[in-house]
């Protein structure tokens, strides 16, 4: 691979108008005959580049699998999580990022194409087909108390569920405690998880998987029905860029807040985006269920739900039915 990819992707991605062969060996101080070696490379990985005679190259459309040049570049202005890790095809991008924790002390985000051992919480299986959705670990590294921890689900789902509803038009709600649907269908699920000692919390590796692209026949025969992309709710394909963009920032601010403020400031908000109130549901933690209806969330995060027979229960990360 010539060591100019790097710097051509870079100059190409970020100018809208034609650039010479002629000018960008100039610029990046290479011979023009690297150049095209170079936008051959590119096109060869799914990059489509127009060129014209006397004016030159312009990229036209980016592959819709990740490229981490172009990822860097999308977080280049985000002052949390400005470095990624990129893999085509990886086991699960929660694993990889295990491996990478103790890399840095930096945060940094892992993004694969596809994930032949995606996983959601308690070992279930995540649905990760190649380039259909987004499928992230995101590895932050706060100073805070393992009691801090538990609205931390709280202040992410509120990132995610913003940018379906304002970037993309899409009704959606939170199903506490870490889940996105839209009407009764499924459209994101995460996870968090962490590294911690008596000191306090290491390291949060959180694992996000959003369906972007697939359409409803693509998903498997268990989530057919209660499974659903963004790209199917809007009837328009996902730009996975400018999904990821949008999302960062949000993570961001959200990430922010969690730091700084008590979860009873949003907790408002959080509630109106919530979709478990005025229903009696099913809700099961370890060997605790019990048929009730939830009526409020804790300062703590912690969901207060009311049981047929009057008594109050807590919980903290249950699973429920609907
Ligand atoms: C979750 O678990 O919803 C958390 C999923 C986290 C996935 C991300 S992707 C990036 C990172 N790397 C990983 O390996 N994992 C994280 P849970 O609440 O346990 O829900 C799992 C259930 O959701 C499954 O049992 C299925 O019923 C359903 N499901 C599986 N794949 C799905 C998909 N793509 N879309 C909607 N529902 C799905």
């Amino acid at each position: 691979m010539s060591k100019y990819k790097h710097e051509i992707v870079n100059y190409l991605y970020r100018n809208d108008e034609y650039l010479s062969g002629q000018h960008i060996a100039e610029t990046l101080n290479c011979s023009r005959v690297t150049v095209k070696k170079v936008i051959d490379q590119l096109r060869n990985e799914g990059f489509e580049i127009e060129s014209i005679s006397n004016k030159g190259y312009k990229i036209a459309k980016i592959p819709t699998t990740w490229q981490e040049d172009i990822v860097n570049i999308e977080l280049k202005d985000n002052l949390l999580l400005n470095r990624a890790i990129v893999q085509t095809q990886v086991d699960s991008t929660q694993l990889l990022a295990k491996a990478h924790v103790n890399d840095t002390d930096n945060h940094f985000i892992v993004l694969s194409d596809e994930q032949t051992k995606g996983r959601g919480r308690f070992n279930r299986e995540w649905s990760s087909l190649k380039s259909k959705g987004l499928w992230m670990s995101v590895v932050l590294r706060p100073d805070i108390s393992i009691q801090k921890m538990s609205t931390f689900n709280l202040f992410i789902s509120l990132a995610i569920q913003e940018v379906i509803e304002q970037h993309y038009d899409i009704q959606c709600k939170i199903k506490w405690p870490n889940d996105i649907y839209i009407g009764n269908k499924k459209v994101c699920g995460f996870l968090t998880e962490m590294i911690a000692d008596t000191d306090g919390v290491n390291a949060i590796i959180c694992g996000i998987g959003i369906n972007l692209n697939q359409t409803q026949a693509e998903f498997d025969k268990v989530n057919q029905s209660r499974a659903t992309s963004l790209n199917i709710e809007n009837g328009k394909p996902i730009e996975p860029y400018q999904f990821l963009s949008v999302l960062i920032k949000a993570i961001e601010q959200r990430y922010n807040q969690f730091l700084n403020l008590p979860f009873s400031e949003i907790k408002e908000l959080y509630k109106s985006k919530s979709m478990i109130w005025n229903k009696t549901l099913t809700y099961t933690e370890g060997n605790k269920q019990i048929v009730g209806r939830a009526i409020d969330i804790q300062d703590n995060g912690f969901l207060t739900v009311i049981s047929e027979d009057g008594d109050l229960h807590q919980f903290m990360s249950a699973d429920i039915e609907i």
